[in-house]
């Protein structure tokens, strides 16, 4: 077993993604730990403090050949990836999303010729909840499962799903999520000043606006709530919220809804907001929710996959069965009446946050983790 500090290559997408956050976090803590970080991305992480003390990147050039109608990623992330291995002589790759990551993290390994360089994948929701499910990934997904050392989930919930969808052959290790709340560089009244939402009740939904997010269902809610005028909804999007404007229209809310990009960090939204609101169709974790916790801010959401195992309903927030726009607006009506409720549940939800999803507790978990994939 290795005690000394460990070089361990992260594959994750950079974009505005829970998976790309947490591994973004992960390498940093890890690093702050004195450990190594190497990440692979074909552009820097988002969230990625480059300047950090053994934080590196090394980004994956995707050339454009005329035969390719579509370009591919995988060969070259591999190669930078064995390169890498080679060169700084890596314990662990740790993939982080399946597709394509752990895939070329074995064919970096077999280039390497090292069966010392250990794999570690996190699968993070949709490399099980849909792309398992797609006839055309699922065998690669499950070969490259079946030859990591470790694999992660990050809930109960998606180790039962990827259990059941994928024949794995060693066991699937939980392994939740984690949050470091950076302080905010403008106060709640500013935000709010800069945002004009004036005295209203504020529902926060920030998320990357894909199709299992169903922001249809939360316009639903949302126009379902009878104190209406007393509250906004401000989303902050990772995404283009273009389509949904006719749906507006239509259910009146255009003077209701402020949506904004990435602007400010997602603290200084939190902070101006009231209470998060989600209406996935599946979530295996959802990382908007945690973030709102540690600001103490409670979440309405539906009761779909990880989401029970981060929120305690009635505690530290309010869950509701899946599609129940109805019993979902009443919550949020109950909490524009009742501040002090919504205070209980925002304490009730940070204080969860701060003992069970911290990068203390979490990085520890994962420290373990690289230890059972050295054996
Ligand atoms: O699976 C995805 O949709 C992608 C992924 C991402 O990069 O945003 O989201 C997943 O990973 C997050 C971090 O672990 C989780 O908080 C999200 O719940 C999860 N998304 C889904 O399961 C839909």
């Amino acid at each position: 077993m290795k005690s000394e500090a460990l070089k361990i290559g992260i594959a994750c997408y950079p974009l505005v993604g829970g998976s790309g956050i947490l591994a973004s976090a992960l390498g940093e803590e890890l690093a702050r730990r004195g450990h190594e970080a190497h990440f692979f991305s074909y552009a820097p992480p988002v969230r990625l403090d480059l300047s950090k003390r053994n934080v590196f990147f090394h980004p994956v050039i995707v050339n454009e050949y005329e035969l390719f109608k579509y370009a591919e990623y995988t060969l070259p992330l591999a190669v930078r990836m064995a390169e890498v291995a080679d060169h700084e002589k890596l314990d662990i790759i740790h993939a982080h999303y399946a597709v394509p990551h752990a895939t070329a993290a074995y064919l970096a390994k077999r280039m390497v010729k090292r069966d010392d360089l250990r794999i570690v994948t996190t699968l993070h929701g949709t490399d099980t909840t849909l792309l398992g499910r797609d006839p055309n990934y699922r065998p690669a997904i499950e070969y490259s499962l079946q030859h990591s050392d470790v694999v992660t989930t990050v809930s109960d919930s998606l180790k039962k799903d990827s259990d059941e969808l994928f024949d794995i052959g060693h066991p699937v290790q939980v392994v939740p999520n984690f949050f470091t709340p950076k302080e905010t560089n403008r106060s709640r009244a500013e935000m709010r000043r800069r945002l004009r939402l004036e005295d209203d009740f504020v529902v926060l939904h920030a998320s990357n606006l894909r199709p299992v997010k169903r922001v249809d269902l939360l316009l639903e809610a949302v126009s379902k709530i009878r104190n209406r005028d007393r509250m906004k909804l401000l989303v902050v999007a990772a995404g283009s919220f273009e389509s949904y404007h006719s749906l507006i229209e239509e259910r009146g809310l255009k003077d209701r809804i402020i949506v904004v990009g990435n602007e400010y960090p997602i603290e200084n939204y939190i902070e101006a907001s009231d209470v998060s609101v989600y209406t996935s169709e599946t979530e295996s974790f959802c990382l908007g929710i945690l973030e709102a916790m540690f600001f103490g801010k409670p979440s309405i959401a539906f009761a779909v996959g990880g989401i029970p195992e981060v929120v305690e309903n009635g505690v530290s927030g309010l869950l509701h069965p899946f599609g129940d726009t109805a019993a979902m607006a009443r919550s949020i009506d109950d909490l524009i009446g009742n501040r002090k409720r919504l205070e209980d549940l925002g304490q009730a939800a940070r204080a969860r946050a701060e003992r069970l999803f911290t990068a203390d507790k979490v990085v520890a978990q994962y420290l373990k983790v690289y230890q059972l994939a050295m054996g």
